[in-house]
């Protein structure tokens, strides 16, 4: 897992969507911590602060639910943690706003099916900018890729306690689906996945996983980290 510097994918080299920045992006997603201030038992600083001491290498500001954040808290706690991602070089990416990921200059931008598309992301965010897409199926998959994505969350995998309108339970088929229908564009799977149940999502083919509660839910989050990249590694 080589790590290439962090300001390459974002120099304008016109190289946006050249096997380097694929390259680059796969390195980022072997564990991707997505987060808010609600899926915290701690404060959401302390808890991003020790799942990169733990390991985390991409992270997604994710301020969803009844007592999500709003107005200039939203801001201020998005700041916050992107001055943490920035002090490590763990890339920023922002859930379904745009607007936030203009202001703060975030890496980019994570939408759902049910969002803003991604190729209308993609053309206000600029080539250099990191565009994920959540997709269930290859259907969704081969949309996206068509779109724009850079990324897949393919999901959800396991069942889910963090997501209201979590879409039936997958399984890792979906990623041998699609996998053995020959897309190749880097992916995670995502939905329930914790240090015991990583294994199969890698082995069948995602180039990391993306998790909340496994994390942000654990009494210590950075060594929980620790533990699931441990597994992350003996199995990518
Ligand atoms: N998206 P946890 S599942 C944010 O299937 C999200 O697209 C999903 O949280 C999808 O790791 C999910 O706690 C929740 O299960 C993931």
């Amino acid at each position: 897992m080589k790590q290439l510097p962090f300001s390459d994918p974002f120099s304008n080299d016109g190289k946006s969507h050249s096997a380097e920045r694929s390259h680059w992006i796969r390195s980022c997603l072997p564990l991707y911590l997505v987060m808010g201030s609600v899926n915290c038992k701690q404060s959401p600083v302390q808890v991003l602060e020790q799942a990169i001491a733990g390991g985390v290498t991409l992270f997604q500001y994710r301020e969803k639910g009844k007592q999500a954040l709003r107005g200039q808290e939203y801001v201020e706690l998005a700041r916050r943690l992107q001055d943490i991602c920035r002090n490590h070089k763990v890339p920023f990416i922002v859930n379904d706003d745009l607007e936030l990921a203009l202001t703060l200059d975030a890496d980019g931008v994570h939408v759902g099916q049910d969002d803003a598309p991604a190729d209308w992301i993609r053309q206000r965010l600029g080539p250099d900018k990191i565009v994920g897409v959540s997709a269930h199926s290859l259907v969704e998959a081969s949309r996206a890729i068509a779109a724009g994505a850079d990324y897949l969350g393919i999901g959800p995998i396991y069942p889910t306690l963090s997501k209201d309108d979590a879409e039936p339970v997958r399984g890792t088929e979906v990623i041998q689906h699609v996998r053995r229908s020959g897309l190749t564009i880097p992916l995670v799977g995502i939905g329930g996945i914790h240090e015991h149940n990583a294994a199969p999502v890698l082995r069948d083919g995602a180039d990391g996983v993306a998790v909340i509660s496994a994390i942000t839910a654990a009494d210590a989050p950075g060594e929980a980290t620790q533990r699931l990249k441990k597994t992350i590694i003996q199995n990518l």
